[in-house]
């Protein structure tokens, strides 16, 4: 009598080629069953969050069938897999992807909207997992979804942070940070695992044993065990055959906690280890120069690792029990950045001090198991470990960390006889007043393959960031440009654009987005020309509302939505910008009659707490928004908007809307852009630097479809090298001088002159070191060009379709395969 949906077989694949096949009128009994036997409620008094919840759950009944599917064959066939190790996984919502993943998302609307709900207000109910920063983050959460998409084996291993990155608010202009408790209501998406709990050793001392026969014996005694609970969080492959999982750390105390110290008095101790326990996963870190050196975020990064090897080896000892000789044949594993560099030493320890393997064996393994992602040149964000840090929490890690760089100085000492300069320069320890690990240099050590993220970024690896290491090892670096999963960032977040492609050139473009070629013939034709302006006026139509709720500020969608979103950074420049902004204000009010088609400058950023400049920009954009959205005298012709709280879910909604994309950093300094990437694809024309990902993303979409400007990256290098003085820039152009000025007057911040000097004074006082006024005059003109062009409609159509057409490579379907055949060397593993 029972018809749930869990307990069908597995149906035939539709016509489409999903696995997975259920009826609007099966979806409607799962959500109402759902309703009642898991929410505890029922269809009358149900809340908008229930009746969210009872969908998840009827998504789950179909998902984790498939799971366990998964599981199970890639335990039967023993295939390699790949371990993708990241601190952060920013996979915002779940409930879109899931459903477009298993070919749902048209019947559970359905089903919702004949049960009285529209499936875009439930979705709002759902919090985002904002468990990372920005671009490094999110790449991981694309990156699952394309190895679970192309049917490799493969684990996310990260923590599952209690807050997540904190909850921007804006008040008077200033961000004021909040904690983001996404998880306060629970979490549909994750299983808790108990039964794979790991033990995480910390701090302590080493004892050396000395063995009868002469040898010794490193042994750890560590003061302190904290426990680590996994949650698994599914990772539904596009149409929907293998579902991966998502690991993700809690910790725990320990049943170490002492209790008898408890019991006897020594509350403050044992609380104090309690404390630790619980406090290791509590808070995702904000990408912040003033908290490094924290010991809580080296023992998050060491926890995460500890538990996730131990895991690794859990596996692999069912397969292989003592038999190491398989270990790097079987398991690859991905250091995103140096976050997780720790697994190193830690592999090493593991093999020496448990499993008894010799120094040669263990190192043989370790260097054949890992690779590396380098995402920064910056250098104050390559990360150091200050070595009492290591020296207190992981006493063995430390001496294992000397001794893999004496062994590797010998070699620099072999490759350069006598050249004490290079040892001091490639030394895993950067010695001054406070002796430094390189994490970095651990890292290119440890890794079989180095890769950076974009081909100009992975060339400045080898030449400026790494060039001995590269000298030592050419064949460890290579090139993996990123992408961006299609499924989430152009067929479920703009819905209208992906009906029109599918209507014109058939439907299995999100699984192979080299498909979208077949776009380009189109791009002249008038009447498609239209239909596609007219899902973009739709798009903007629907972010005018958006705007208005969230900030209140009415725009108009004839103007054009100029989109300026990810983390605030002086690098990135979003005060160029804002500079260009007051420049076009001074103009118009020159001369209101200015031919100028109307703007709007959207901007959406999070700045890390302690970044005090990046602060005084978010403030001032606020403020000179504020000014200018009030001015009656520039008619409306200009407007500026900042969205608080930028994240996943809010650039779902950006992305569609956008005509002009900025990607404006200064060449050389944005490792590869993956916003860029995704605005592109959604048909939005680029205001950008020859830097990072925006020189293939030019190379695909042709320079004629995008406004180029600014110096490249040998004339950065070049202008540094002369000198550059940004007071010439200050003197030689008057616009500049004026909106420069203009920061000092009180104009913006009435009765409180020199609030917003902060920039102007980084700027010039500072030394400019991103070249904001170099680059000034070459960004206006740019901004001219783009300004000209969207008055001729068809021109910007056109140009925005072949922009769509042609980023097929930008899929991260793409840059696993590159990861496959240049790094990781999986096979597929088809799941019945
Ligand atoms: O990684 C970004 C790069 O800036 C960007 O160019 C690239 O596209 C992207 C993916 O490769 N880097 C980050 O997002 N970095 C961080 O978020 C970060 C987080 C924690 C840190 C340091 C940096 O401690």
């Amino acid at each position: 009598k029972k018809t749930t949906t869990a307990k069908k077989a597995a149906p035939a694949p539709t016509a489409e080629g999903f696995a997975v096949d259920v009826s609007v009128e099966q979806f409607k009994e799962s959500i109402v069953r759902n309703l009642n036997t898991t929410l505890g409620t029922d269809v009358e008094k149900a809340s908008d969050k229930a009746w969210w919840g009872a969908t998840a759950a009827a998504v789950n009944e179909l998902v984790f069938s498939r799971l366990s599917q998964t599981q199970k064959t890639h335990l039967n066939k023993d295939t390699r897999a790949v371990h993708y190790l990241s601190l952060e996984f920013l996979m915002g919502r779940l409930m879109g992807n899931n459903l477009q993943s298993l070919g749902l998302f048209e019947n559970a609307a359905q089903a919702l909207k004949e049960l009285g709900h529209e499936i875009t207000d439930l979705a709002e109910e759902e919090p985002d997992m904002a468990l990372g920063n920005g671009g490094l983050g999110r790449l991981a959460a694309c990156f699952i979804d394309s190895l679970a998409s192309l049917n490799y084996p493969a684990i996310g291993y990260g923590i599952h942070y209690e807050h997540g990155l904190f909850r921007q608010t804006i008040q008077q202009g200033r961000q004021i940070e909040r904690p983001d408790s996404w998880r306060e209501y629970g979490n549909p998406w994750e299983i808790c695992r108990p039964e794979s709990t790991q033990e995480v050793p910390l701090f302590g001392y080493v004892e050396t044993v000395f063995e009868n026969d002469g040898s010794l014996r490193k042994v750890w005694h560590p003061g302190s065990v904290i426990k680590g609970v996994p949650w698994d969080i599914p990772i539904v492959g596009y149409k929907g055959t293998t579902v991966n999982i998502l690991r993700l750390w809690e910790s725990r105390a320990s049943e170490f906690f002492d209790w008898d110290a408890f019991n006897a008095g020594a509350y403050k101790d044992a609380q104090g280890e309690q404390n630790l326990a619980e406090t290791v996963s509590k808070v995702l870190y904000p990408n912040d120069e003033t908290e490094a050196g924290k010991q809580l975020r080296l023992v998050q990064q060491y926890f995460f690792c500890a538990c996730s090897l131990k895991d690794i080896m859990r596996r692999y000892k069912r397969a292989h029990g003592n038999d190491f000789s398989k270990y790097a044949e079987q398991i690859v594993i991905q250091l995103n950045d140096t976050h997780p560099t720790v697994a190193i030493p830690e592999l090493m320890r593991v093999f020496m001090d448990e499993e008894g393997l010799n120094w040669e064996d263990a190192w043989a393994i370790c260097q054949n198991a890992f690779a590396y992602t380098n995402h920064t040149l910056l250098p104050e964000a390559l990360e150091k470990w200050p070595v009492y840090l290591f020296e207190r929490v992981l006493p063995r890690h430390l001496e294992i960390i000397y001794e893999i760089n004496r062994r590797f100085l010998d070699e620099v000492e072999a490759q350069w006889p006598g050249d004490d300069a290079k040892k001091i320069k490639l030394s895993l320890i950067e010695e001054g007043a406070q002796r430094m690990i390189r994490m970095g240099n651990l890292c290119v050590v440890g890794s079989y393959k180095v890769n950076g993220v974009a081909a100009v970024h992975s060339e400045l690896v080898k030449s400026d960031l790494f060039p001995e290491f590269y000298e030592m090892w050419p064949e460890k670096f290579v090139n993996v440009t990123n992408g961006v999963t299609p499924r989430r960032w152009l067929k479920a977040c703009n819905p209208r654009l992906s009906s029109l492609i599918s209507e014109t050139i058939g439907s299995d473009w999100p699984g192979q987005l080299d498909k979208l070629v077949a776009l380009k013939p189109y791009a002249d034709k008038p009447a498609f020309q239209k239909k596609y302006m007219q899902a973009k006026r739709e798009n903007k139509l629907e972010l005018v509302n958006t705007i208005r709720e969230l900030t209140g500020v009415e725009v108009s969608p004839d103007a054009i939505f100029d989109v300026l979103i990810k983390r605030l950074h002086e690098y990135k420049r979003q005060h160029l910008n804002l500079l260009h902004i007051l420049a076009l204000y001074r103009r118009l009010l020159e001369n209101p009659n200015m031919d100028f088609h109307p703007m709007v400058f959207l901007f959406g950023a999070k700045a890390a707490p302690g970044y005090k400049l990046a602060k005084e920009i978010i403030y001032a954009i606020n403020k000179v928004a504020d000014r200018i959205n009030n001015d009656p005298r520039i008619k409306d012709k200009l407007k500026v908007v900042f969205l608080p709280n930028y994240r996943v879910s809010l650039a779902e909604k950006l992305i569609p809307a956008a005509d002009l994309s900025e990607q404006i950093s200064t060449a050389g300094y944005e490792a590869s852009g993956t916003g860029n990437m995704k605005m592109a694809l959604n048909g939005a024309l680029t205001m950008g630097t020859m830097d990072g990902a925006n020189i293939e993303i030019a190379e695909e979409a042709g320079e004629e479809n995008m406004f180029i400007f600014g110096l490249s990256v040998d004339e950065v290098k070049e202008t540094k090298a002369k000198g550059y003085n940004p007071w010439d820039y200050y003197y030689g152009n008057p616009e500049i001088k004026a909106v420069l000025d203009w920061l000092d007057t009180d104009y913006f911040t009435p009765g409180e002159p020199g609030a917003l000097s902060a920039i102007k004074r980084s700027l010039l006082d500072g030394g400019d070191p991103y070249l904001v006024l170099a680059d000034f005059e070459s960004y206006s003109e740019a901004h001219k060009r783009a300004n000209e062009m969207y008055k001729d409609q068809k021109a910007w159509a056109k140009s925005a379709i072949l922009n769509t057409a042609q980023m097929g490579k930008f899929t991260s379907d793409r840059s696993i395969e590159d990861y496959v055949e240049r790094i990781w060397s999986l096979k597929k593993c088809d799941v019945k």
